[in-house]
């Protein structure tokens, strides 16, 4: 998904042979899905008269290229994505303390998110972890929609389920997160050996699994189910459960690189993303998850966590980069290391 996108004003600028060398500009790196990261992009740059630069990338290769970047960095914002590489960006200094005059307008777990990153990072949505089904292929192969994490490691089910690879991935790193806090990580590590031998597919991205899925090319995907929504808008026979026995979310975030060059920009743009318009942008653009600020208009599609039992996701401890690191490494080891 390595993609630069240009967005226009700067060439307009050019063709006009104004004097717009200096026109301000910003980088960012956008960990959502593409349609959505495009028009976050021409819209800011339209209402705000600032260049975007816009590159897309998932979570884990975002706080790759923001580790390599350390020392000269050419990223401003890094736009979306779980919330983990994010907490993980802030403890490793590599982001900058900035608090929006709109932190306010947040939910709390936004403002939570910003508090425990000394304000180096914020929520600018949330969605729970479930599963993607396809209903015509589940009918076709007979089988029963799975309700349960208990259910997904049925034989039955043998081939039949794509997950995300943690190591590339925020959305598949939230689900070993949340099984080590419902099960108990020995229970959960146990758990993940026996899911194992039923997953076809470990995905780079988190989207992945669910796109499979909707396009039948697997029967049930683990995945957030905020992206189930915009699979069925378009057609796809696609629907979403989040298991009866508890599950997760993630807080997607954003933040401020330090060291930023063109940080007033960066600032603005921060701002402006926080404002019920812009995170309007997300339905416009058939994204799901529930946006931050509490003025935002709530589309009905938004999964209803008032519906969801939810665990109470310790994001510190999950998103420390030493915790991080360790449970991806057993995973690999102990799980992804066997034999299917
Ligand atoms: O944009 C949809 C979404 O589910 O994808 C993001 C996720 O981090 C994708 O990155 P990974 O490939 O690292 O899993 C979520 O933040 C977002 O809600």
């Amino acid at each position: 998904m390595k993609k630069t996108v240009l967005f226009g004003a700067a060439y307009v600028a050019l063709a006009h042979g104004a004097a717009h060398a200096q026109q301000a500009e910003v980088n960012i790196i956008c960990s959502g899905q593409a349609p959505w990261c495009s028009m976050v992009a021409v819209t800011f740059e339209k209402s705000q008269g600032i260049k975007v630069n816009m590159t897309l990338k998932g979570s884990g290769e975002a706080i790759a290229q923001l580790v390599a970047e350390k020392a000269n960095p050419k990223t401003d914002v890094f736009f979306g994505g779980t919330g983990d590489p994010h907490l993980v960006a802030a403890e490793q200094n590599l982001t900058l303390e900035y608090k929006s005059p709109l932190l306010p307008k947040l939910y709390d777990w936004a403002q939570r998110q910003a508090a425990q990153s000394g304000y180096k990072t914020v929520g600018i949505y949330s969605g729970p972890l479930g599963f993607g089904y396809n209903t015509e292929l589940l009918a076709k192969k007979k089988l029963p929609v799975p309700q349960t994490w208990a259910d997904l490691i049925k034989p039955i089910y043998k081939g039949e389920i794509q997950s995300a690879n943690p190591s590339s991935s925020g959305t598949a790193y939230t689900m070993i997160a949340t099984l080590v806090q419902l099960m108990g990580e020995d229970k959960a590590f146990a758990y993940l050996a026996e899911l194992h031998k039923n997953i076809s597919t470990y995905q780079r991205s988190g989207v992945g699994p669910i796109k499979a899925v909707a396009r039948g090319e697997a029967a049930v995907s683990i995945s957030f189910v905020h992206d189930g929504p915009g699979e069925k808008a378009q057609g796809f026979p696609l629907e979403t459960i989040t298991p009866t026995d508890g599950t997760g979310a993630e807080i997607g975030s954003m933040s401020i690189v330090r060291g930023a060059r063109n940080l007033d920009a960066a600032k603005k743009f921060y701002d402006w993303a926080l404002t019920p318009g812009a995170q309007a942008l997300g339905a416009a653009t058939l994204q799901f998850q529930l946006p931050s600020n509490r003025e935002t208009k709530v589309d009905p599609r938004v999964p209803d966590f008032r519906k969801i039992k939810m665990i109470d996701y310790d994001y510190a401890k999950y998103g420390q980069a030493a915790e991080r690191r360790r449970l991806i490494q057993r995973w690999e080891r102990e799980v992804n290391g066997q034999a299917r």
